[in-house]
């Protein structure tokens, strides 16, 4: 029988430098009688109070990192006030790469990081950044807070991941210092994306340079002219002032990959179930308070953006059938399963 009392960031040193962790081992091995290990267990999971840290690389104040705060308040009130969460915001712990490699091996509890960084660890979770996947955000909402995103959040189990939520992220657009209405304007230019197979294939397939790096050093791409252009949502082209030199955001819109939320699967087993389902239903209570966040946040950041000297060239401007050609074989690619093509088809079909 496991008994889970080990949790790495709950230890408490006795007197004697021995920690109780320990002796409660000790414990164990000698009363090793079902009720011992029940009152042990028991007295273990009630006894120690849990800050889980989880990493961001947004700010503070950020809808994702609102959103977690949220979550350790709910997950406070569900386990009174045994557990809570603390983020560290700004990437002060490293790239959403090396956050989630964290997360995989325990040293971190867990991460709030957009999906597109499991692109290589969970093969379901390409699936919602798929080019042109979804017709608009009622769709996006209907599948991915759906039986569909539940089945993709159960995927990232098998490596080593709990999915506890996703978050939507609204649609991803492409800046530069020019234009961008069809596939001419996107030709040989240097393109960042976050470093996923996917978001490489997708720039390449219109006929740009993709160059992968993390979310802290595209400013400095973009000014030093290492990069030509980058592309995300308008909340995330006005926090890290990438307007101020690819001054064009065109609503390509081509991608919706969503946020999500991860526990580590080796911290998570060694938590009670009722912390376990706390920890669910306060990742559940999350998602409406973070969606009206979003909503507000994105109509902020277009109009900061403007101020701030940006300009819009509309969805309406953009050859979208043009893009979404050029993308098209992507989705084959890799949806490459019976599995994966038919949980693209139930997103499709979905009404
Ligand atoms: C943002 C997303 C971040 C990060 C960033 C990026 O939209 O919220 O988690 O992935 O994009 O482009 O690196």
């Amino acid at each position: 029988m496991h008994i889970a009392i080990t949790p790495h960031n709950a230890s408490q040193s006795s007197k004697s430098g021995k920690s109780t962790t320990g002796s409660r081992l000790s414990s164990v091995r000698m009363f090793c009688t079902p009720i011992a290990i029940a009152v042990l267990a028991f007295s273990a999971s009630t006894a120690m109070a849990r800050n889980f840290r989880s990493a961001d690389v947004h700010a503070k104040d950020f809808p994702t990192n609102m959103a977690m705060k949220y979550m350790g308040d709910e997950l406070s009130k569900e386990t009174s006030g045994k557990d809570n969460i603390k983020v560290f915001s700004d990437s002060a712990l490293g790239s959403e790469k090396d956050t989630v490699e964290q997360v995989k091996i325990g040293a971190l509890d867990m991460v709030r990081v957009n999906s597109s960084a499991f692109h290589g660890i969970v093969p379901e979770s390409v699936i919602p950044a798929l080019p042109f996947l979804f017709r608009d955000i009622e769709h996006f909402r209907k599948t991915i807070y759906g039986p569909q995103g539940d089945k993709i959040l159960a995927a990232f189990e098998k490596a080593g991941f709990v999915g506890l939520a996703f978050y939507e992220s609204g649609a991803r657009s492409i800046y530069a210092h020019k234009p961008i209405r069809n596939l001419s304007d996107t030709k040989g230019l240097k393109i960042r994306v976050q470093p996923s197979d996917l978001m490489v294939g997708l720039v390449s397939a219109m006929g740009g340079s993709a160059t992968p790096m993390p979310y802290a050093e595209v400013y400095t791409g973009l000014k030093t002219g290492l990069l030509d252009a980058a592309e995300n949502n308008y909340p995330s082209y006005e926090e890290a002032k990438h307007y101020e030199s690819a001054a064009v955001y065109s609503e390509t819109f081509h991608v919706m990959t969503p946020e999500v939320v991860v526990f580590s699967k080796k911290i998570w087993d060694t938590l009670s179930k009722e912390e376990q389902a706390a920890l669910r239903k306060s990742a559940r209570a999350s998602v409406p308070y973070y969606v009206t966040l979003w909503e507000a946040k994105e109509k902020e950041a277009k109009a900061a953006v403007v101020k701030g000297g940006a300009k819009i060239i509309p969805a309406s401007e953009i050859d979208r059938k043009g893009f979404v050609e050029a993308e098209k074989p992507l989705w084959d690619k890799f949806a490459n399963t019976p599995e994966l093509k038919s949980l693209v088809q139930e997103i499709v079909n979905t009404k």
